[in-house]
């Protein structure tokens, strides 16, 4: 597993083959504005509206309750689960990086679980087989899914992750292990990649497949992010495993 790919922002198509092949890319060079966050969403598929808006902005706030705004690390994740399909792409363009901690960690979600299905195939078919709530209730109204976390397609090719810690609720002791177990693995420093952006530097993760957290920042400096959704379509870019 080697670092995660960077491409510059005019070279679209080494973006998209590391986004299908590795699920994660870095693009550098973009401007650290909306226009520039906006200009390469639009390149790599439709901006989704979301509660927070078409696109936002993260500047840490260590004093914030809010998990996300704070400066505590974050354990990997997928963004989303608690919407019925969860957006397929998410960027988040560093405007200005922490003076201490705060690197991105990334884990292969299909890696992990193609593992666990041929490790421990009672965890995975609960994985599968459970229904789950994710809910976020800090919006002023819940907004809630349950299903299974772990969504298999067509046959072997495909794979849809949800994964939040922090946004799950369920009372089946058997789907909260395997939560757990897949939990556990996700902090296996062996499957995690560590991104450290620099201004202009946008991580772009497949989220149907890439788990993204971040360690503690230690020193926020004024460190701030922008970040949107985006969904795609086509062939190239469907839930195809390497
Ligand atoms: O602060 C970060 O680096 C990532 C935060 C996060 O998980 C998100 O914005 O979805
Ligand atoms: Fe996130």
């Amino acid at each position: 597993m080697g670092p995660v790919p960077r491409h510059t922002v005019a070279d679209e198509s080494a973006i998209e083959t590391a986004l299908v092949h590795e699920g994660a890319v870095v693009v550098t060079g973009v401007d650290t504005t909306r226009a520039g966050l906006l200009g390469l969403a639009h390149r790599l598929g439709r901006v989704r509206p979301t509660h927070y808006g078409s696109d936002w902005e993260l500047a840490t706030d260590p004093a914030s309750p809010h998990l996300v705004e704070g400066a505590a690390g974050l354990r990997p994740h997928t963004d989303l689960p608690y919407a019925p399909i969860p957006p397929r792409r998410q960027v988040l363009l560093c405007v200005e990086p922490a003076r201490a901690g705060g690197a991105n960690i990334l884990v292969d979600g299909w890696a992990l679980l193609s593992e666990l299905r041929q490790t421990d195939p009672a965890t995975w078919s609960a994985l599968v087989g459970a229904a789950v709530t994710f809910v976020l209730d800090s919006v002023g109204g819940p907004l809630y899914r349950t299903g299974p976390p772990v969504e298999v397609g067509d046959g072997a090719a495909s794979m849809l992750v949800r994964h939040a810690p922090d946004l799950v609720r369920t009372d089946d002791g058997e789907a909260r292990a395997a939560l757990d177990a897949v939990t556990a693995l996700s902090l296996e420093p062996s499957r995690q990649r560590l991104v450290e952006l620099g201004a202009g530097d946008a991580l772009v993760v497949d989220n149907h497949r890439t788990l993204h957290g971040r360690t503690p920042i230690t020193d926020p400096g004024r460190r701030r992010l922008l970040g949107c959704y985006v969904d795609t379509s086509g062939p190239g870019t469907s839930r195809s495993r390497p």
